[in-house]
């Protein structure tokens, strides 16, 4: 093997003999200087990612079924219609009935009792219509049943309109 390693020995000397120092530093200098200028123009996806912050910035908000209080909601939301997350519009009244849902909350890790009330004395809203309907339970538990026009119960108009999610307090643990 003593001719492989003379081989070599006189590769690598060879090659020592042609590069300095200094040009090999003055080489690798050239790549570092060169790749700060080309790096950051290259067509990184940047888009997505700004896109991605955006949404870590603005969660859902009250016009957005994602909305967390919204969890068990079948119905027109009241802050698409002229009220409120938890308020009627103007002109309409709450149902004097009310169906419940579990809600988490994200912001604060715990669960929400919610209470859901269709306004009533109008027409439907027609605007941002949700069917979330998380724990929603057949008409045999009417508490948790939302599938049906809560305003039927009230005396001056039964019309269904849109519908409010009020936060009752914390849930209890089961
Ligand atoms: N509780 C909302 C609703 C109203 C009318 C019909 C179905 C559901």
């Amino acid at each position: 093997m003593r001719w492989f390693d003379d081989f070599f020995e006189r590769g690598v000397r060879g090659v020592a003999r042609r590069t300095s120092r200094r040009s090999a530093l003055t080489r690798i200098g050239r790549l570092l200087v060169g790749s700060a200028f080309v790096l950051p123009v290259l067509p990184f996806d940047r888009i997505a990612r700004t896109a991605e912050a955006a949404q870590k910035k603005s969660p859902p908000g009250e016009t957005s079924c994602d909305y967390w209080r919204y969890c068990a909601l079948d119905g027109y939301l009241c802050a698409c219609c002229g009220g409120s997350a938890s308020t009627c519009p103007p002109g309409t009244e709450a149902s004097k009935v009310s169906w419940i849902g579990t809600c988490h909350n994200p912001h604060d890790g715990k669960d929400y009792l919610v209470s859901y009330n269709d306004c009533c004395g109008k027409g439907s809203c027609g605007r941002c219509l949700c069917n979330t309907n998380e724990g929603e339970r057949p008409a045999y538990r009417m508490g948790l049943h939302n599938d049906i026009n809560w305003c039927m119960a009230n005396t001056d108009s039964t019309m269904f309109h849109c519908t409010t999610s009020v936060v009752v307090g914390l849930a209890e643990k089961s």
